[in-house]
């Protein structure tokens, strides 16, 4: 155990091939090395995988991970971060989820769970302040997620933590997620379906123990004081208006609202889908533990029934797939909640199915906008009946089953369906989808808005800058800390308020200089994992967006016209290797990842590919 304040020092082991858990410390080089959360799931994964294992298989390993931040009541930190090999990639997959669970996990002296075997029945884990109990989960099997947390509320207690699957996962649907607290979901890269593969349905966390601190007085005074920071801040309250939805019509002004799967940057029914349409319906807000800008806008559906909706649930799921009322698209996200689907990939899949269709290169019959087909879609997806069978395994491989040139509107890079932001006239935006630790996720570097505000159509240098800049504050620090990112990017409260509390509770000085040293560690420890997986198959073309961006020209809106310029792209991504120092296939030198102390790391991938000095 690690005499380190802040830290439980303590991972969970869980073999369910063997119902076996075990309680394994950990040193206090690897918490100051790699932070928690991300940092830990990546560093856990590369030591304890070998390459090549199959994604779906009982040596995959799920981990979840908390920070030296979480369960401390700091604002934000209500975040846990969920991560194995991705069955959608084949690389580095992980998500971050709001939720108790994470809370009491570290409350019950863990500071990650690290699962590994299949059960051979339906299992569920109750971990209590260190002790962990295999539960028969026969009776939970098909149960959606929201039944499944009811069920197991009911049994262990309103205030547990839990986090679960629904059908999706149990099927393997390769973009399942991990759904907690009715609207919370995480690890959009097949998370859910590595939990399914486990025949783990759930699992319930209960801690009592307080995590030790360095300095409690101090801690208590400067939380009381982040979260009054918070509440003054002058965007807090259109934030608790609206959350994410306002981007909606952000998007619609700056032609970025993914339309008809990425054909169009504009939607003629944005207004019916945005975040003024969406007050109209809101009957409240939700949000993780540990926060008081509660973003989730609980909005009556078409059913009647309560759905919580964020922009990219409904980019995804509306203007991306042509509908434009929000009441249906309200049915649509609850329904991917419910049976544990990531919405961005489904979004993703209906929308290269209907363009697919529309070229008749299959012999379903989709259409646009077309709301009762859809949820029968989703519903086949999940349960991977007829058609939907194909699209569960995400649009990659879609395209290359259905062949015939299909490949050039599968919107994915690296096998992960592209976030709810359209690139035609966006390159950095494109390049941080390229470069992302999972594939094309906006979570790293949302760049976007800045590309509006200061040069929209370059290449330039600066632009390469500036997403590496938020990778490493996003995707390092942040995931590793771990607390959400929205105070800091849509309110913009201070970064500093989190190394001061870090500093309370660990008693360490860790500068934000050293936050981002660690961030680097980490990110590249993630690039090796992939290079490990891929090895001689690694190529720099699979980073590049996909083809329709460079080919087919918005026809509408005001970037009316717009393409990304694939040699001025290539430019961009091979400077951003450099910079990162990185080769020109985008393989960390040795001298980098000697500079980030991880010279075992090079030592290990010289066997899969030869490494650049
Ligand atoms: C995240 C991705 C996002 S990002 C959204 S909406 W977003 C989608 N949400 C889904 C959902 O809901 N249901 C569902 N079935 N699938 C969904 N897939 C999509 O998943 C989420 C918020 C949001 S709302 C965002 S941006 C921020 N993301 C953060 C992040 O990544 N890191 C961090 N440190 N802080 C963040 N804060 C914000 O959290 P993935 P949540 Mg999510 C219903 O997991 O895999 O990373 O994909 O966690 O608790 O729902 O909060 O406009
Ligand atoms: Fe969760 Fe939203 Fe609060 Fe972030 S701002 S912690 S996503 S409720």
């Amino acid at each position: 155990m690690i005499s380190l304040f802040g830290w439980n020092g303590s991972f969970l082991q869980v073999d369910l091939t063997r119902n076996k858990a075990v309680a394994e410390s950990y040193d206090s080089l690897l918490a100051l090395s790699y932070i928690g959360g991300r940092g830990f799931a990546a560093k856990i994964l590369w030591d304890q995988l070998t390459s090549g294992v199959d994604a779906l298989s009982p040596e995959n390993r799920l981990v979840f991970a908390a920070g030296p931040l979480t369960g401390l009541g700091i604002p934000n930190t209500g975040k846990l971060v969920i991560a194995a090999k991705s069955p959608l990639t084949g690389g580095y997959g992980d998500g971050n989820i709001g939720t108790y669970a994470g809370i009491h996990m570290r409350q019950a002296g863990y500071d990650a769970v690290i699962i590994k075997g299949k059960a051979e029945t339906p299992v569920l884990l109750y971990v209590k302040n260190k002790v962990a109990e295999f539960v028969d989960a026969k009776d939970f099997w098909g149960l959606t997620s929201f039944e499944t947390e009811a069920q197991l509320k009911a049994m262990y207690g309103r205030n547990v933590g839990v986090v679960s699957i629904g059908p999706a996962g149990e099927n393997l649907v390769k973009f399942a997620v991990v759904i907690s607290q009715e609207g919370r979901a995480g690890g959009r890269a097949g998370m859910g379906a590595v939990m399914g593969s486990k025949n783990l349905k759930a699992i319930v966390f209960e801690g009592f123990n307080d995590v030790p601190v360095a300095y409690q007085q101090d801690l208590k005074e400067l939380i009381a004081a982040g979260y009054r920071e918070i509440m003054t801040m002058p965007k807090y309250a259109f934030w608790k208006q609206q959350g994410t939805m306002s981007t909606v019509e952000w998007c619609q002004e700056n032609s970025a609202l993914p339309t008809f799967n990425f054909s169009e940057g504009v939607f003629e029914k944005a207004d019916k889908i945005g975040g003024f349409a969406m007050e109209k319906i809101k009957v409240g807000n939700r949000g993780c533990p540990n926060c008081n800008m509660t973003c989730g806008n609980v909005v009556k559906n078409s059913n009647r029934i309560e759905s919580e909706v964020d922009y990219e649930n409904v980019a995804m799921l509306g203007s991306n797939i042509g509908i434009g009322n929000l009441r249906q698209v309200a049915v649509l996200n609850r329904l991917a909640d419910e049976l544990g689907l990531d919405t961005i990939s489904l979004g993703n899949v209906i929308g290269f199915a209907i363009e697919t269709s529309q070229k008749n290169l299959i012999t379903e019959k989709l259409d646009w906008g077309k709301y009762k087909e859809t949820k029968d879609l989703i519903n086949d997806i999940a349960y991977r009946r007829g058609f939907g069978k194909l699209l569960a395994e995400g649009v990659k491989t879609a395209a290359a089953k259905i062949g015939q040139g299909s490949q050039e509107w599968s919107m994915h890079i690296k096998g992960l369906e592209v976030s709810a932001y359209d690139c035609h006239a966006s390159p950095a935006m494109a390049l941080s989808y390229a470069t992302s630790s999972v594939g094309a996720h906006h979570k790293e570097a949302w760049v976007l808005s800045w590309e509006v505000k200061f040069d929209r159509r370059g290449y330039a240098d600066e632009k390469i800058n500036k997403v590496i800049e938020m990778q490493r504050i996003r995707g390092g620090v942040l995931e590793s800390l771990i607390v959400c990112r929205f105070p800091n990017t849509s309110l913009g409260f201070k970064l500093e308020w989190y190394t001061k509390y870090l500093q309370a509770a660990t008693g360490k000085d860790l500068p934000f200089k050293a936050l981002m040293y660690a961030a680097d560690r980490t990110l590249n420890l993630i690039r090796a994992f992939w290079i490990r997986e891929y090895g001689s198959n690694w190529k720099r073309e699979m980073e590049l967006p996909p083809m329709k961006w460079f080919k087919r020209p918005l026809t509408k809106g005001p970037m009316k016209g717009a393409l990304l310029d694939l040699a001025e792209f290539e430019v961009m991504l091979k400077t951003y290797y450099a910079k990162r120092g990185w080769d020109e296939r985008g393989i960390p030198r040795k001298s980098t990842l000697k500079k980030l102390s991880l010279p075992e790391v090079a030592k290990q991938l010289e066997k899969y590919v030869t490494l650049s000095d």
